[in-house]
């Protein structure tokens, strides 16, 4: 085998080689792409605890953390005057149950003082099976969220064993998970109807109103070239 021929056959099983090679999910979205001054100058989030990190459905998750809004918050960035923590998944995977800043309960949004440390606390309980990055997150008024660090969790189980009631004043069990739905329903057929009434009546009984140039070719008959002109 000539040296070139050797070269080219080296060159392909390097190929095969990379092909059968298992490629890895990707696992960022975006959080390690945010602009320097988000991630340098607006929340500063530390020791921050998810736990546990492996969960059954209806199970409870504490996050546990501290951060300070900087005290160099840019100038471009709208301050966190009203600002609301939250938790960052990818979707209702898990639902809030409990949110303190500082042990004072913190379900509302609020307003929080540059420079100065505050301390969470925010209790969520897994809904939907998977594997999920958790993350705190503060969404500032006109700034947007801001995350903090992501830590996996991993729920196990069934998505139709969760569980969401609560007791009222008065006694009675809610389940949250359906509370209003049927209402929810009705009001969709009931407006569906309606703007299905409304279509039939101005496209079939008012003359196709929607489609003015089929309209057009039925006024002209066999001189409906006569409306493209050369101008
Ligand atoms: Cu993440």
């Amino acid at each position: 085998m000539k040296l070139k021929n050797f070269g080219v056959f080296l060159i392909g099983l390097a190929a095969v080689a990379a092909g059968l090679w298992m490629p890895m999910p990707a696992f960022a979205h975006g959080e390690k792409a945010q602009m320097a001054f988000l991630r340098m100058r607006s929340i500063h989030w530390y020791d921050i605890s998810v736990s546990p990190t492996q969960t059954s459905v209806n199970d409870e998750v504490v996050v546990t953390g501290k951060f300070r809004p900087s005290a160099f918050w840019p100038g471009s960035l709208p301050e966190p005057v009203v600002s609301y923590l939250n938790i960052g998944v990818p979707g209702p995977v898990f639902v809030r149950m409990e949110s303190e800043v500082n042990g004072v309960n913190m379900v509302n949004s609020t307003s929080f003082e540059l420079g100065a440390t505050y301390d969470f606390r925010v209790v969520i309980k897994a809904r939907v099976p998977g594997r999920y990055h958790v993350h705190p997150v503060l969404h500032v008024e006109h700034a947007g969220p801001l995350v903090g660090p992501g830590i996996w969790v991993e729920t196990s189980g069934n998505a139709a064993d969760f569980k969401h009631e609560v007791t009222t004043l008065t006694g009675n069990v809610v389940d949250l998970e359906k509370f209003g739905f049927a209402n929810v329903v009705s009001w969709h057929i009931i407006w569906f109807v309606l703007g299905l009434i409304w279509l039939v009546y101005w496209i079939f009984f008012k003359g196709r109103l929607f489609l003015p140039r089929y309209r057009r070719v039925l006024e002209l008959g066999d001189d409906a070239d006569a409306m493209i002109t050369r101008t």
